[in-house]
């Protein structure tokens, strides 16, 4: 496998500053070192440019969706990054930056397959819409907008829509969800694994039976790993941590049956933020996660 990294310092798609250093803190936590020692062909692309914050009376604002037009701008070159490397044969692992990014990384991913799958794993839902987003965060709405769900200028990023399939999702580790949220969840029936789930089933059943659904229906699975995911006794560095989360056990363990089962073909690691974190703590638990994705074995 050839790994391409792809930073992305964005932190406009919610309010706390700082997140705009995680591919600084995962690079400096070591990931380039630690796929290498696992004998990838791997480069690192540096970081998409990141536009300006609007003024405070942007337009964005007004429609509940803050900094929208940076945010945009940002997918699109996003997009064209991630299409470049898959164009090229390459994997595309994408460092955030905040999780308004997967709207791009899905952009240029989704092009490449038939029924691409996701596994989103996230304490949020991400579901939101401008309609129902309680904050006007963008970081809350990238897979709605990947459903084609929400405002054209992020729906259409890529220059089509939707990027995924109802059916072709996998949510896991969810226990913060807004209303909006569980009424789209319902109404589409979206396949996911709350921490009640994976309290009651287990880490191991949760995967297995998400890697046998996914393995069935789609051509490509695409990996949307949003730090606060984890409890944030494990990954404090994150701008929205939820208590009862995933602990680092169960997340390792997810990553290890996902490269055995050699199912995903793109991934991203999001809302690492250092400003917020104990002494790198979070990136490195996002980095050591990319080695277990990547197939590092304990023995
Ligand atoms: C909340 C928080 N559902 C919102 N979302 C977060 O603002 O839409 N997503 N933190 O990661
Ligand atoms: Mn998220
Ligand atoms: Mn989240
Ligand atoms: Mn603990």
């Amino acid at each position: 496998k050839k790994i391409s990294i792809i930073g992305v310092p964005m932190d406009l798609g919610q309010t706390r500053r700082g997140v705009d250093m995680g591919p600084s803190a995962m690079r400096y936590a070591g990931v380039f070192e630690r796929l290498e020692r696992l004998h990838y062909d791997i480069e690192d692309l540096g970081d998409i440019s990141i536009g300006r914050a609007e003024r405070s009376d942007d337009e964005g604002l007004r429609l509940n969706l803050r900094n929208l037009k940076a945010v945009a701008e940002a997918n699109e070159r996003l997009a064209k990054a991630v299409d470049d490397v898959i164009k090229r044969g390459r994997f595309p692992l994408v460092l955030g930056g905040d999780h308004s990014i997967a709207i791009g990384t899905l952009a240029g991913v989704a092009k490449h397959y038939k029924n691409l799958g996701v596994i989103w794993y996230d304490a949020h839902g991400d579901l939101n819409t401008a309609e129902t987003s309680p904050s006007g965060n963008i970081h809350g709405m990238p897979l709605a907008a990947s459903l084609g769900l929400g405002h054209p200028a992020l729906t259409n990023i890529g220059g089509y829509s939707p990027k995924v399939k109802p059916e072709n999702i996998v949510l896991i580790g969810v226990r913060a969800l807004d209303e909006g949220e569980k009424r789209l969840i319902r109404e589409k029936g979206i396949k996911i694994y709350t921490m009640h789930e994976v309290d009651r089933l287990g880490m191991t059943t949760v995967m297995e039976e998400t890697i046998a659904y996914l393995k069935g229906r789609t051509d490509g699975v695409h990996l949307s790993l949003d730090l606060d995911g984890l409890d944030p006794h494990d990954a404090p560095g994150v701008g929205t941590p939820v208590i009862g989360g995933l602990t680092y056990q169960e997340s390792h363990l997810a990553m290890e049956m996902l490269a055995e089962a050699q199912l995903i073909t793109s991934a991203e690691f999001v809302e690492v933020n250092p400003i917020l974190d104990e002494r790198n703590k979070t990136a490195s638990v996002a980095v050591g996660l990319m080695g277990s994705l990547f197939g590092e074995k304990l023995v």
